[in-house]
């Protein structure tokens, strides 16, 4: 059996019930055979293939806090530390009932390579709880988030472990987080990411995962003779990636026509309105079956059915497997050119391949929402150095920035033979330098 089908069985073996963790490891190791069938032997006896699938630590406590009738609640923390060749750990929180240990582990696996191909120092890791906060006073969210701290502080810090936001994990949360941090440490420094720009928060990051998928989308439709101006796009999700991908798209001259959340999606032939949109997800964190009180010619539909619509680009932005192998289909029979992930893993392996398998130019995740933690990885920079950059000139590094991983990413692609095969090319990319980093430090 070769090396990676061995690992392949060991993980499914030793990490039972985690379907999630499954699917990006077979997906990663599965992209990297041409690299590790060249070395075998060595990677074999060195046990690296071990090593990535094994995260550097797993934490996981309980966190218990008041609701407002003055009932404790308790939920489960995580915190995956998995790898530190490159950086310190770096990876958002994510609050969502549905989190469990299988999917923590997932999304920081994918950050390693993710956080590797932005060039940046930083590590891989993920942390989070089953926490919902949907439908909590403020003061909930401030229990919660105070008492997840008050057990995690002891793992993070700004050169060990920097989390940040992810789904459910906003500015209200980090900003929580981080007051508490600092009163149990004493410490004025940028262990969180995603902060307030009042405390430390970078201008551009709350953009810059939208925007950077974008800016990698244009690249790619550049390299291949084409232009983001003119086309239709579609979105899923309406949170922090949906709403700054579809004010990009359309800055950029884009027509975006669609968004969701998990109760249904909107239609809007004219194009999504984004003042509307934030106004109802940012400010009033209410439903989408308001933003017809704004704008009566659009249509609301329960459940899904967004990869319905016709559009020449696709931007899955909302969870894990919202793109099925039905959707794959529909999309491909409506024209469409490109998917990119603004979202980890929303498309599930086998809708993946059947887009690749029909010409469609797939971005996936890890490469194309790096723009994400890259700029996090500048907030921490300007912490350090105690200054605060321009929004121009933080996009400007953030455009540089995935204008590169584009590249870096389409030359490990032709390098091993898989022209315009992105998944392969961010997996070869990005396993090479954190291979690299642990090569040269040993058996740690
Ligand atoms: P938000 O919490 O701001 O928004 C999430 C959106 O996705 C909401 O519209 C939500 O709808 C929808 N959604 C969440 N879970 C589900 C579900 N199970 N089924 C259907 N819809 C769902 O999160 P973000 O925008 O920050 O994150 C979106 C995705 O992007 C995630 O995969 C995240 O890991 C990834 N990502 C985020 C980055 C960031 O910087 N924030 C960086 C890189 C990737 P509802 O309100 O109904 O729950
Ligand atoms: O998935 C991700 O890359 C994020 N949620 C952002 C992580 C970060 O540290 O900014």
């Amino acid at each position: 059996m070769s090396y990676v089908d061995e690992v392949i069985e060991r993980v499914v073996k030793e990490n039972p019930s985690q379907p999630e963790f499954h699917q990006a490891v077979k997906e990663v190791l599965n992209s990297l055979r041409p690299v590790v069938d060249a070395n075998e032997e060595k990677f074999r006896k060195d046990a690296l293939l071990e090593r990535i699938v094994n995260p550097e630590r797993q934490i996981i406590f309980r966190v218990p806090w008041v609701d407002d009738k003055g009932q404790v609640q308790v939920n489960t923390g995580y915190r995956i530390q998995f790898n530190s060749a490159i950086g310190p750990y770096k990876g958002g929180i994510r609050l969502h009932p549905s989190v469990n240990l299988g999917i923590i582990k997932f999304l920081g696996f994918e950050q390693v390579f993710k956080n590797s191909l932005t060039g940046l120092p930083i590590g891989g890791g993920k942390g989070g709880s089953d926490f919902d906060p949907k439908g909590k006073s403020d003061r909930e969210v401030m229990a919660f988030c105070q008492s997840f701290i008050t057990e995690l502080f002891k793992y993070i810090g700004a050169d060990t472990d920097v989390p940040a936001g992810d789904i459910g994990t906003g500015a209200r949360e980090i900003g929580f987080m981080y007051g508490q941090y600092k009163r149990i440490r004493g410490l004025y420094e940028g262990v969180l990411t995603g902060k307030g720009l009042s405390y430390g928060g970078s201008l551009a990051r709350k953009e810059a995962t939208g925007y950077g998928l974008l800016y990698i989308t244009q690249e790619m439709l550049k390299c291949h003779g084409q232009d983001l101006k003119g086309k239709t796009v579609i979105v899923s999700g309406a949170g922090n990636v949906a709403i700054y991908a579809i004010e990009k798209a359309t800055q950029l001259g884009a027509k975006v026509v669609t968004c969701s959340d998990s109760n249904g999606w909107v239609y809007d032939p004219d194009g999504i309105d984004l003042a509307a949109l934030k106004e109802i997800k940012e400010v009033k964190r209410a439903r989408l079956t308001e933003y017809r009180n704004y704008r009566p010619n659009a249509e609301y539909h329960e459940g899904r059915g967004v990869w319905t619509v016709k559009a020449d680009v696709a931007l899955p932005c909302a969870t894990q497997n919202e793109l099925h192998l039905e959707d794959a289909k529909a999309l491909v029979a409506n024209g469409v050119q490109v998917v990119a992930e603004g979202a980890n893993m929303p498309t599930t392996q086998e809708a993946t391949d059947y887009l690749q398998a029909n010409g469609v130019f797939f971005l996936p995740g890890k490469a194309a929402n790096a723009g994400g933690v890259a700029t996090s990885a500048l907030e921490m920079s300007q912490n350090s150095e105690r200054l605060s950059w321009t929004f121009e000139e933080v996009d400007a590094k953030l455009q540089g920035i995935m204008v590169n991983l584009y590249h870096n990413i389409d030359n490990a692609s032709k390098k091993y033979g898989f022209e315009d095969n992105f998944v392969v090319g961010a997996n070869i990319a990005g396993f090479e330098k954190v291979v690299d980093a642990m090569n040269a430090q040993g058996i740690v």
